[in-house]
C-alpha cells in the first residue's frame, strides 16, 4: 500500500494505482479528455496535469503511478492556465461549428472549454482536415476530420473493447492522426460496425449517423437488454417523442460498454416498421385472404375453437410454442395458459431446435443445464480456453470481443471447428474436424488425458461417478483412430488434450457444432465428461459453457415451456411438484408429459395434433425439412400466431395475433450466464397491438379460467413464489442490481455465479459413456457433399428483426454457400457463381463463395435469407433424447445454375 495526500486529504492506495484513480477514490475530479477508462491512457491531451510536490513541472494524472508520500495539488492557478492553454491548443484543431454539431449537448470538449472559460483559440493549426470531407460509407458511422481532436479513444476503444484494431493511426506532419475505417474501401477493413469507437468519440468527429436524428435533451434514456443474443448486453435506448432513434452501451455485468452490430444498429428500427402487425386478423375461408377484426372477435374465435377441438379430439391434440426471444413473465403466462386450459403438457420453445442437449445433456450429467460461469469469468484471466462448435465473433459477438482480448493477454485458444472461423486465426490449435464427430474428438482428448496421467483422480474419486465404464470407451479411441475419424492430426490433438489438461483456469465453450447434431445430446455429455475428467468444474475461470442463442432462450425453459418441466425445472413427473402447482393455480392439471415441439409436427402430419399456438417463432423459416412444415402446419384445423409480423408462418394460421416487441414492454430476460436482467417500456405505438402477456390471460379467461390480470412485475411475483430457484427475484430486487444469477433462494440470497462449487446440483457428477455414432444422413454418390448450416454476425435468425435495418441488408443482403476450392474447380463453379443446391428433400440457388474456409466435401450455408434458405434442404433427423434436429449435417449436391 502506498500513502499520499491529495488536496490536503490523506489516503492510502495500492500501488501501481494511478493519481486519477486515487483522487477518484478521495471524490475529487480531475478533468480529463483523452482518457478513458480501460481504453486509452496515452496522456496525450493533458487535461488531467497536477502539481506534485517537488516535481519541476505538472505531471498527467491518468497515467502517473503513485509513490509514497507524494503530496498533490489538482486545482492551482498554475494549473488553471496550462488546461486553458492545452484547450486553446486542441480548439485550433477543432472546427468550431457548434450550432449545427450532432454533437452539441453531449460534447465532451466543449463541456471542458465551458469550465475553463474558454471560448475561442489564437492558435491556427496547420493540420485541420479538410472541411467537408466526411468520410461516411460505412451505412452506420461517419467520421469529419476537421472535428477530430486525435485523441485516440476511438483507437483504444476499436483495440481494446472491440478486441478488433480496425482504426490506425498515421502521421500527418507533427500529429498522429485517425485513420477511421468508413471511406469507400470499408468493406474491404476489419471493421464490423460495432460502434464502439464511435462511443468512445469526445466530440463530434466520430459517430453514429443516428446522431442526426436528435440532440441529446430532447430525449429520455431507458435502460434495457439487448433482444437479439443471449449475452445480454445492457444498453440505453434513446427516444425522442416516442419514437427510439439510438442506442448508447451501458457497462452491464456481460458487455461492460461494448455491444455489437445488431444491438447498437439493429435492435430498433424493427420496433417502428411499418410492417408490424397492428390489427387481429382472421382468414376468410373463402378467399384465403386475411380480414382485420376486433380483438372481441378474434379473442373468442381462438377460445371458442380451442375448447371445440379440446372437446373433440381431447387435449392431447392442442400444443403450444413459446417465443424465445420474450420476456420471461409472457413466456411463463403462455405455459400456465396451455397447461391450465388447453389441459396439455405439449408446450415447448424453440430451445427445442438449438440447446435443448444441453438442457437434456448437462442435466443427466451435472444436475443443471445451464451455463456454469460467467461471461466475464471465462474470459477475462484464464490460461486456456477451449472452444467447440461455436462461433461467438459473429454469433455472441460482444463474447467474442472478450475472446479475443484474452487472447491478445496470453490465454491459449484451441478451436475445435469443421471451418476457418474469425478465431481459428488467434487459435493455438485449431481442430479443423469432420463435422458431426465431436463425440470421438472428446473421447480422443480423454484418452489422451487418461494416457498422460493428467486426470485429475481426486476430483473423479470424490466428485464423480461412472470413471470406469468411460475410460473402458475411451481406451478405445487412440489419437491413430480419433484423426481418421475426425480428419484431424495426431499429434494436435495429443497437444490440445495436454495444453487443455495442464492449464490451470480453463473453459470449456461450446454451442450449436455441439448440440445440433442426432448425437447433440452426447456430444454435449462428451463435454462435461473432458472437464470432470481433469476436475475444471465448479471452479473459477472453468467450467462447461453452452453460449445460449436466443436473448431469452434461457429464460423460456427457466420459465416452465417445456413439455415435462413445470417452471424452474421442477418435474412434472414428480408429484409433490405437480400437486404445488394443482394447488396453486387452482386446477386439476394433465400428469403426461408433453410431446416435444419437433414432435408436434409429424404428429399433426399424422392427425394427432389438431390446434397449435404459436407465439413468436418461425417455423417455416427455421425447421428443419421446410416442404415438411408446411405439410404439418396445412394437416392442422386450427393454427394462431402471437407475432410482430406477417411471418411466413403467420400465411398459414387462421388467427393473427398483434403482439408488442421488447420496446413497448416491462419484463426480464435470461441471458446465457442465467442472470435475469431487466427489459423496460420504451415507447407506446399506434395501432391495436397488445401485451402478449394481456392476450393470453383474455384468452385464459375466455376458456373458462379465472386468471386476474397482473402486471409482469406481478407475474414475477407469482414466478417466484412457485420456483425455488427463482424465489429470491423480483422487478424491484433487479431494479437496485445488476440482474441475478439464478438459483436465487432467497429475498437475502445474492445469486450464483459459479454453479456446482463443492457439490454438483446432481449430488455426484456422471461419466456418460458415449460411443462415436455417425452422422444420419451422410454423403453418397448422389449426393456428394457435407452441408452444414448456421448464422452470419449481421442477421439474426429468421431476420424478421435485422432485416428491417436498411444499413444490415446493405452489409449482408442475400444467401451464399461457402465451397471448398477443390470442389468448385471440380464442378466448374468460380466465386461469386450462382449455382443449384439440392438435397432429399428439396432444392435452392444460391451464391457460392469460394475459399478454404470450409474443408473438401463439406460446404456451409446461413440460414437467414429467403432467396435460398438452407431449410428446404436440412434433414429433420432427431437426437433421441432432446429430440434436436440435425441442422449442423445433410448432404447435398451442387450444381452451376445459368439463369
Ligand atoms: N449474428 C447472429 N447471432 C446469433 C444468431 C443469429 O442468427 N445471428 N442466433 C442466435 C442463436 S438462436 C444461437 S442458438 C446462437 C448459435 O451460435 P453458434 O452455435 O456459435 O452459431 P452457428 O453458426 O450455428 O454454429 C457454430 C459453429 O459450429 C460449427 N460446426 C458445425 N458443425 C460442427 C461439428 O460437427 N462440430 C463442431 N465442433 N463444430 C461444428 C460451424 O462451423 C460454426 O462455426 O447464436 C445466437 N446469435
Ligand atoms: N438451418 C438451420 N436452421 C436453424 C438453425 C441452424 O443453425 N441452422 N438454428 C435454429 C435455432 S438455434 C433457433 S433458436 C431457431 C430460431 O427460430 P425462430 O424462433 O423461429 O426464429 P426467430 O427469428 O428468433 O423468431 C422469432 C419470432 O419472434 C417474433 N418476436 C420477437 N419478439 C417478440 C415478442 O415480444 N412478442 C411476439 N409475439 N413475437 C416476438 C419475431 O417477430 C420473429 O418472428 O432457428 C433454428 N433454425
Ligand atoms: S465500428 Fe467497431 S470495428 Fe469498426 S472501427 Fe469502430 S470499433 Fe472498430
Ligand atoms: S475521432 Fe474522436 S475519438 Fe478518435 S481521435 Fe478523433 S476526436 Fe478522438
Ligand atoms: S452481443 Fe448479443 S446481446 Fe450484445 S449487442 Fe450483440 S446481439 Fe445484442
Ligand atoms: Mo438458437
Amino acid at each position: 500500500m502506498v500513502n499520499l495526500v491529495i488536496n490536503g486529504k490523506s489516503i492510502q492506495v495500492e500501488e501501481n494505482t494511478t493519481i486519477l484513480n486515487a483522487a477518484k477514490a478521495l471524490k475529487i475530479k480531475i478533468p480529463t479528455l483523452c482518457y478513458l477508462e480501460g481504453v486509452n491512457d496515452i496522456g496525450s491531451c493533458r487535461m488531467c496535469m497536477v502539481e506534485v510536490e517537488g516535481y519541476p513541472s505538472l505531471v498527467a494524472a491518468c497515467n502517473t503511478k503513485v509513490r509514497e508520500g507524494m503530496v498533490i495539488f489538482t486545482e492551482s492557478d498554475e494549473i488553471s492556465k496550462s488546461r486553458q492553454m492545452m484547450l486553446k491548443l486542441i480548439l485550433a484543431k477543432h472546427r468550431i461549428h457548434c450550432f449545427s454539431c450532432e454533437k452539441n449537448g453531449s460534447c465532451e470538449l466543449i463541456n471542458l472549454c465551458r469550465d475553463y472559460g474558454v471560448d475561442t483559440t489564437p492558435f491556427e493549426e496547420e493540420n485541420k482536415g479538410k472541411e467537408g470531407v466526411i468520410i461516411d460509407s460505412n451505412p452506420f458511422l461517419q467520421y469529419d476530420e476537421t472535428l477530430c481532436i486525435h485523441c485516440q479513444r476511438c483507437v483504444g476503444a476499436c483495440a481494446n473493447r472491440a478486441g478488433r484494431y480496425a482504426i490506425v493511426t498515421v502521421r500527418n506532419g507533427r500529429e498522429n492522426a485517425i485513420a477511421a475505417p468508413f471511406g469507400k474501401d470499408w468493406k474491404e477493413s476489419l471493421c464490423e460496425s460495432c460502434g464502439n469507437c464511435a462511443n468512445a468519440c469526445p466530440t463530434g468527429a466520430l459517430i453514429s449517423k443516428n446522431r442526426s436524428k436528435y440532440r441529446i435533451w430532447q430525449t429520455k434514456k431507458v435502460l434495457t437488454t439487448c433482444p437479439h443474443c443471449a449475452t445480454g448486453c445492457q444498453y440505453y435506448l434513446i427516444v425522442k417523442d416516442n419514437e427510439i432513434v439510438d442506442v448508447e452501451p451501458f457497462d452491464g455485468p456481460s458487455n461492460h460498454n461494448r455491444l455489437c452490430v445488431k444491438g447498437r444498429f439493429g435492435s430498433f428500427d424493427f420496433v417502428h416498421s411499418s410492417e408490424r402487425l397492428k390489427y387481429p386478423l382472421i382468414k376468410n375461408k373463402e378467399t384465403g385472404e386475411f380480414e382485420r377484426a376486433s380483438w372481441d372477435e378474434a379473442l373468442d374465435l381462438v377460445a371458442s375453437k380451442f375448447m371445440e377441438l379440446k372437446k373433440k379430439y381431447g387435449s392431447e391434440s392442442l400444443a403450444g410454442f413459446a417465443c424465445s426471444r420474450s420476456p420471461n413473465e409472457d413466456i411463463y403466462m403462455l405455459q400456465k395458459m396451455v397447461r391450465t386450459c388447453f389441459e396439455t403438457n405439449n408446450v415447448d420453445n424453440c430451445a427445442r431446435v438449438c440447446h435443448s442437449a444441453s438442457v437434456a445433456g448437462l442435466a443427466m450429467t451435472l444436475g443443471s443445464g445451464a451455463m456454469t460461469n460467467p461471461i466475464y469469468d471465462i474470459t477475462n484471466d484464464v490460461d486456456c480456453i477451449m472452444l467447440v462448435g461455436s462461433n461467438p465473433e459473429e454469433a455472441h459477438p460482444v463474447v467474442g470481443m472478450q475472446i479475443r482480448k484474452a487472447v491478445d493477454r496470453g490465454t491459449r485458444l484451441i478451436v475445435v471447428d469443421p471451418r476457418d472461423i474469425g478465431l481459428s486465426k488467434k487459435a493455438d490449435i485449431h481442430l479443423k474436424i469432420k463435422p458431426g464427430t465431436n463425440v470421438a474428438f472428446a473421447n480422443g482428448m480423454m484418452h489422451v488425458i487418461i494416457k498422460e496421467g493428467l486426470a485429475d483422480e481426486e476430483f473423479i474419486k470424490t466428485r464423480t461417478e461412472g470413471f470406469e465404464k468411460l475410460r473402458e470407451i475411451v481406451e478405445e479411441y487412440t489419437p491413430q483412430k480419433v484423426s481418421q475419424i475426425c480428419h484431424i492430426k495426431e499429434d494436435m490433438l495429443i497437444e490440445a488434450a495436454k495444453m487443455y489438461a495442464k492449464a490451470k483456469k480453463a473453459p470449456i465453450i461450446y454451442c450449436l457444432g455441439v448440440t445440433e447434431h442426432s448425437t447433440g445430446t452426447e456430444g454435449v455429455m462428451s463435454m462435461s465428461n473432458m472437464a470432470m475428467m481433469v476436475g475444471k468444474l465448479g471452479k473459477e475461470g472453468c467450467g462447461v459453457n453452452p453460449l445460449r442463442g436466443q436473448n431469452n432462450v434461457q429464460g423460456a425453459c427457466d420459465m416452465g415451456a417445456l413439455p415435462g418441466d413445470f417452471p424452474g425445472y421442477q418435474k412434472l413427473k414428480n408429484k409433490e411438484v405437480l400437486e404445488k402447482f394443482e394447488k396453486a393455480w387452482n386446477k386439476k392439471l394433465n400428469p403426461n408429459e408433453g410431446l416435444h415441439a419437433t414432435e408436434v409436427f409429424p404428429a399433426s402430419i399424422e392427425g394427432k395434433i389438431k390446434g397449435l399456438f404459436i407465439f413468436g417463432e418461425d417455423p417455416v423459416v427455421t425447421d428443419p425439412d421446410t416442404n415438411h412444415v408446411i405439410k404439418a402446419l396445412e394437416s392442422l384445423e386450427f393454427l394462431v400466431v402471437d407475432d410482430l409480423f406477417m411471418t411466413e408462418t403467420a400465411k398459414y394460421a387462421d388467427v393473427i395475433l398483434p403482439g408488442v416487441s421488447y420496446a413497448e414492454k416491462e419484463g426480464t430476460f435470461s441471458n446465457t450466464e442465467r442472470r435475469v436482467q431487466r427489459v423496460r417500456k420504451a415507447v407506446t405505438l399506434e395501432g391495436e397491438m397488445r401485451l402478449d402477456t394481456d392476450i393470453f390471460i383474455d384468452l385464459m379467461n375466455r376458456m373458462g379460467y379465472e386468471q386476474p390480470y397482473l402486471t409482469s412485475a406481478e407475474i414475477m411475483d407469482e414466478i417466484a413464489s412457485l420456483t425455488p430457484s427463482f424465489a429470491g427475484i423480483s422487478h424491484e430486487r433487479l431494479d437496485k442490481t445488476e440482474g441475478i444469477q439464478w438459483p436465487c433462494t432467497s429475498k437475502e440470497h445474492p445469486g450464483t455465479p459459479i454453479m456446482h462449487v463443492g457439490k454438483f446440483t446432481r449430488g455426484l457428477g456422471w461419466f456418460y459413456p458415449a460411443k462415436y455414432v455417425e452422422s444420419s444422413e451422410l454423403p453418397d454418390e448422389d449426393y456428394p457433399i457435407l452441408m452444414m448450416t448456421g448464422r452470419v454476425l449481421y442477421h439474426y435468425n429468421t431476420r424478421a428483426m435485422t432485416g428491417k435495418t436498411p444499413g444490415l441488408m446493405e452489409i449482408s443482403g442475400s444467401s451464399f454457400i461457402e465451397m471448398n476450392t477443390q470442389d468448385a474447380a471440380e464442378l466448374g463453379v468460380k466465386d461469386g457463381d450462382k449455382v443449384k443446391v439440392s438435397s432429399r428433400r428439396g432444392e435452392i440457388i444460391t451464391t457460392a463463395r469460394v475459399s478454404e474456409k470450409v474443408s473438401k466435401g463439406e460446404s456451409w450455408m446461413p440460414f437467414h435469407f429467403p432467396d435460398g434458405n438452407a431449410n428446404w434442404l436440412t434433414n429433420a433427423a432427431l437426437d433421441e433424447y432432446a429430440k434436436i434436429p440435425e441442422y449442423k449435417v445433410c448432404a447435398v449436391k451442387i450444381n452451376s445454375y445459368k439463369e
